[in-house]
């Protein structure tokens, strides 16, 4: 027998790792993390190989961090069911596929890490363990491709086989990673076809099934291995499926089911996405041969948007509540600077990215790069000069290879709020466009004043459906005292949204009911974020229990996923029923046309081309329609516009005449200054709230008229096409076609008909989910820069231009200067009355209000507009040309050949197909939504 050095000479190409007694006793699996020994030893030996090979990788190219993928806590949920792991570098992704036989001359590849999307690798490593004798080798590696078209599929082990001889042992490909390009990756790996989506039903079948222990190896066992790679392919799915196995939790009685939060995994969205990408190009594609060039452009708009879709959170709050430390926690790295001191000084956004860097971006538009470890000279208030080199900043963005953000996570780290005002209206400049804001708050001082007014005027008036709430520094507290903490914080964040609901409804009306029943109740969190960025630095799982913060994660995710992801996705999706029904259309009226008689088609094509005319006309109609309903709006908003002078002037005066003045303050000019200001300032965002809250209603409320009343012309729009597409399949010869499921297909419902009926049911969700505190509606805030940006394709943003607006009055020094000379000491309220209310019309004379809501106004009605238009002309277009292109076909004498009409027949069973995935994951999100 060699010894590990001989042997490691003799094959010199192939990587040679010593075990030691350390590493195995490291490997070795929890008591009770499997169900049974097979598992058990399988996730020993995965384990041994990743732990191993991972600090190999780190060896060999410094600078580039090793991932395992998954994620560590998920590794067991994949261990018990299947070998093998992955580990991400730089680029690529390597498939560890570890065995412990002697007999090496065959490479057995799990069919799972070759055949489900979000898993498959670049390259995948066959790995040789020899406990016995205390070393590994790499045998050597093959791509994903070599696999697929070279691999023998074995169906009994359900594994793809390749000779060992077949294998590449020099692994310089590894080392070489930073300069292969992106094209050398994807030459690497096959298209994969998407795996199924699983209905509940079916979830729930199979893990009821797979469940119980006497199924020793559920993928062997089961009887749909494609239906297997999708349940394991969902994070949420495996994890519950191996729970149960482990008898950990409970199997729920079906019934309780039927509503799976398919959506409440970041790795669905992502496998949905991708699926529904793989769609809509086919969609394209099919749409590309039979000429329907119009829904290529609307194809390509929602495909585009598709991919840069990201979900932004903002983590705001004091100065020195952990912010920092907690997006830290998040990301597993110490990576933004924090301090005792008041610390971070300009926005700081987190990105995905493979290589780690540190862009700044100046408010003069330069932009700069600097080493990571450099961050704390630029973003901290920490040093004079790096707090001025803060303030010229508009944003740092900070790339880095972190698992968090690998899912089209962004993460904004903010300047701390209270203390100095010019920071607090950075981290107020963001809120806008994000798609949660997380507020953190010390346990110990919960919920000051300060922070309830932020809550009030920031955060509540866009959406409180968006904002979560960390309570941090539980380390401080006995675990009894955490939780009171945490109650108490509850509560009186709870009263406070009571009180504002009553401010603003009616108590006990249904309106102030409905409101409550939207709301929910506040998403309120403990966590320790310094005591979680430990335990994910150290790996040290009973830390990470202690610090709660895995409880948040979890929320985090589906929080983000359950509502969010599904609005995001059902405009794919009404893409692809929009789009496959009108190739539907367009195949049948071009196979029942060609076999019609040319004096009967002619007659058809006339009362085709004037019906398309009569669809054209009620467009024209339908245009100026909301033009007239976008004027009403601001016909009905004009007396605000008016009042808003005199409301705001009065609400000042209230508050100055309302603001005691102490004994010896009046001697402090700065002291007086401040309370009254403070008060000001309070009483006018509170007013000019109100004000733009109102005129989110009645825009709400206006685009709800149109939308509805819409709905009639997008049923005649349907009838019309109906009726000339029958015009033409309803011909004798032809008559059984006019009952095949197909007939049913191409008469879908109405609201899946155009995209505008996506539209409508998108803005419907949005009405129901997106509750904007006071408003009930929130055209405009969140969900318009997030949503209906992703719907109309526009954003909006009525609070910022106002709020930033008024609430600026005072970030000047024209105060002190107007109102203390000498003897105005004696007169103060009556001189500070008169200057507040000089520089309220100042501004709003500046600020030409009025023009300005107008634009607001007309923004999303604009959009409603531009939406009904394209969508109706694609359809009249496609209707067109394609019974132009029949009728020159028939005089030039064209025939539909035998090879074209199959091809027709394909695309038509596709397309079916496709169809029908999209109707049940609609109907799924449906399900989600009202839920
Ligand atoms: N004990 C304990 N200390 C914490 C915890 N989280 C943060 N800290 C400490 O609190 C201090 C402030 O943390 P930062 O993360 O800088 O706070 P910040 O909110 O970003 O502060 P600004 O950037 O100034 O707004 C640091 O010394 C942290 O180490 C926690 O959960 N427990
Ligand atoms: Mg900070």
């Amino acid at each position: 027998m060699l010894s590990f050095d001989e042997l490691a000479r003799e094959f010199p190409e192939q990587i040679w790792i010593e075990i030691s007694e350390e590493d195995e006793e490291n490997a070795l699996p929890n008591e009770g993390d499997y169900s049974n020994d097979a598992a058990r030893l399988n996730a020993y030996l995965n384990s041994l190989c990743l732990n191993l090979l991972l600090a190999w990788f780190q060896e060999e190219e410094e600078g580039v961090q090793p991932l395992p993928f998954p994620k560590r806590n998920e590794l067991p949920s994949v261990w018990e069911f299947v070998n093998g792991t992955a580990i991400d570098f730089g680029k690529a992704r390597f498939v560890i596929i570890p065995s412990d036989g002697i007999d090496t001359d065959e490479f057995i590849i799990p069919g799972e890490w070759v055949d489900i999307p979000s898993w498959r690798g670049n390259y995948y490593l066959a790995v040789q363990v020899n406990c016995e004798d205390g070393w590994l080798r790499v045998l050597g590696y093959a791509t994903h491709k070599q696999i697929k078209n070279e691999g023998e599929y074995d169906e009994v082990n359900r594994s793809y086989v390749l000779e060992r001889e077949d294998l590449v042992e020099d692994l310089n490909v590894i080392f070489l990673m930073q300069d292969l390009d992106e094209n050398e990756l994807d030459n690497n790996v096959e298209a994969l076809e998407a795996l199924p989506t699983l209905s509940s039903t079916e979830v729930t079948d199979l893990v009821e099934n797979l469940s119980q222990d006497s199924i020793y190896f559920p993928r062997l066992e089961v009887e749909y291995f494609t239906w297997f790679k999708a349940l394991l392919g969902n994070a949420g799915w495996r994890e519950q499926l191996y729970q149960l196995r482990l008898g950990n939790i409970n199997w729920k009685p079906k019934s309780n089911l039927e509503n799976i939060p398919v959506l409440s995994s970041f790795e669905y969205y992502e496998q949905t996405k991708f699926k529904l990408v793989d769609n809509l190009t086919r969609l394209k594609s099919f749409s590309q041969k039979l000429n329907l060039n119009k829904s290529i452009e609307l194809i390509d708009r929602v495909l585009n948007n598709l991919q840069t879709q990201s979900f932004s959170i903002a983590v705001v709050g004091e100065f020195n509540r952990g912010k920092s430390t907690f997006i830290n926690a998040l990301l597993g790295q110490e990576i933004l600077p924090s301090d005792v001191l008041p610390t971070t000084a300009a926005i700081n956004r987190v990105i995905f990215g493979l290589t780690p860097s540190v862009k700044v971006v100046f408010k003069d538009g330069l932009e700069t790069e600097v080493p990571i470890q450099g961050l704390k000279q630029y973003v901290t208030k920490l040093t004079v000069e790096s707090e001025k080199k803060a303030i010229s900043i508009q944003e740092v963005i900070i790339q880095h290879n972190i698992e968090y953000c690998r899912n089209n996570i962004e993460i904004f780290d903010t300047p701390g709020l209270n203390d100095e005002a010019n920071m607090a209206e950075v981290t107020f400049s963001i809120l806008p466009q994000v798609d949660a804001a997380i507020m953190v708050i010390s346990a110990q001082s919960p919920f000051s004043q300060s922070e309830k007014d932020f809550l009030e005027n920031k955060l509540l008036s866009s959406d409180l459906g968006r904002v979560i709430f960390i309570v941090n520094g539980l380390d401080y507290f006995s675990r009894s005292d955490a939780d009171r903490i945490i109650n108490y914080t509850k509560n009186k964040i709870t009263d406070f949204i009571l009180e504002r609901a009553e401010e603003q409804y009616t108590k006990d009306s249904s309106e102030y009911h409905n409101f409550i029943k939207k709301i929910g109740k506040p998403k309120v969190f403990g966590i320790s974020a310094l005591k979680a960025l430990k335990a994910k630095q150290t790996n040290q799982l009973n830390l990470l229990a202690q610090s709660r913060f895995s409880i948040f994660e979890k929320a985090l995710e589906e929080f983000l996923t359950l509502d969010r992801a599904a609005i995001l996705l059902q405009v794919p999706i009404n893409r692809i029923i929009a789009s496959a029904t009108e190739i539907l259309k367009t195949i049948n009226l071009e196979e029942s046309a060609v076999k019609m008689e040319q004096s009967k088609f002619l007659q058809n094509y006339d009362i085709g081309v004037v019906e398309l005319e009569g669809i054209r006309n009620r467009k024209k109609e339908e245009m100026n329609l909301i033009n007239q309903a976008t004027e009403n709006v601001k016909y009905r908003v004009q007396p605000l516009i008016y009042q808003l002078p005199i409301i705001l002037k009065q609400a000042a005066e209230t508050a100055i005449e309302e603001t005691p003045i102490e004994k010896g303050e009046v001697r402090s000019k700065n002291i007086l200054q401040e309370n009254f200001s403070h008060a000001v300032t309070n009483a006018i965002q509170k007013v000019s709230r109100q004000f733009s809250e109102k005129i989110q209603t009645e825009t709400k409320q206006g685009i709800d008229r149109e939308v509805e009343r819409l709905k009639d012309f997008v049923t005649s729009v349907d009838r019309s096409l109906n009726y000339i597409e029958m015009e033409f399949v309803d011909i004798e010869f032809n008559a059984e076609k006019k009952t095949t499921s197909d007939a049913q297909a191409i008469t879908p419902a109405l609201a899946a008909f155009t995209g505008l009926g996506g539209i409508w049911s998108g803005y419907r969700l949005v009405g129901v989910k997106g509750a904007a505190v006071g408003a009930g509606a929130s055209v405009g805030t969140f969900i318009g820069t997030g949503i209906l940006a992703g719907l109309f394709g526009i954003t909006v943003g009525f609070p910022l231009v106002l709020a930033t607006g008024i609430a600026s009055i005072f970030a000047g020094d024209w105060l002190a200067k107007s109102v203390f000379t000498k003897e105005m000491e004696r007169n103060f309220r009556a001189n500070f009355k008169e200057a507040i209310t000089k520089e309220i019309d100042k501004r709003l004379r500046e600020k030409h209000l009025e023009q300005e809501i107008s634009n607001l106004i007309s923004e999303p009605f604009a959009a409603l507009q531009q939406t009904l238009n394209q969508e109706v002309e694609a359809l009249l277009d496609n209707t067109q040309n394609k019974l132009a292109q029949l009728r020159g076909d028939r005089e030039r004498g064209v025939v539909l050949s035998e090879a074209k009409q199959r091809e027709l027949e394909e695309i038509k069973a596709e397309t079916l197909q496709i169809l029908d995935n999209a109707q049940r994951l609609s109907q799924e999100i449906l399900q989600i939504m009202n839920s």
